[in-house]
């Protein structure tokens, strides 16, 4: 297994609308192992393949306590959703900073699981929140993109200050 790098915004390529995966073959497997171990890692509590510059429609999540949730969701879809709530987010590729966004609050979502076979949950609270970030992410949108001008320009610009520091 391998850690991957993590792209950070405001990188153009976290813009990218990732494809389709067509076959779920050993290569996605080893992909969506690599993604647990960096999220693990990291540590979050999901990942998006556009996020370490992957450009498939695949992203891993796990909200346990506990860390032994892992669920790797394929070509996913929102095929139901109903009421809404505002939550806290953050970001893997926006680290330190966290702000409110307004999500759906149930989402029934469809996707193939690691033998490529279609499988359908249905979520609420901080799993149905992390399903509609990491998915807003395979269509090139990140978490900031939900806040006003004036917010996306302070990130921009904290983002900018963080990279001088860290170059
Ligand atoms: O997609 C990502 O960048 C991962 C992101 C997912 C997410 C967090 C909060 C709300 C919606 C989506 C993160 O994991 S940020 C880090 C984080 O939330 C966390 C880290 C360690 C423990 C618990 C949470
Ligand atoms: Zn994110």
């Amino acid at each position: 297994m391998a850690l991957l790098p993590i792209l950070r915004f405001p990188d153009p390529r976290l813009k990218k609308v990732a494809l389709p995966i067509t076959n779920v073959d050993n290569g996605i497997r080893r992909l969506a192992a690599d993604m647990a171990e960096t999220m693990y890692e990291a540590p979050g509590i999901g990942l998006a393949a556009t996020q370490v510059d992957v450009h498939k429609r695949l992203m891993v999540i796990d909200v346990s306590e506990e860390k032994n949730a892992l669920c790797v969701f394929i070509n996913p879809e929102i095929v139901n959703q109903a009421g809404s709530e505002t939550g806290e987010e953050g970001c893997l590729s926006v680290p330190g900073i966290y702000d409110k966004v307004e999500r759906a609050a149930e989402v029934t979502v469809r996707y193939l699981d690691l033998d490529g076979k279609p499988q359908q949950l249905a979520a609420d609270g901080l799993l149905a929140v992390c399903i509609q970030h990491e998915i807003d992410h395979l269509n090139g949108k990140v978490f900031v993109d939900h806040l006003s001008q004036l917010k996306q320009t302070r990130i921009r610009n904290k983002m900018a200050k963080q990279a001088r520091v860290t170059a």
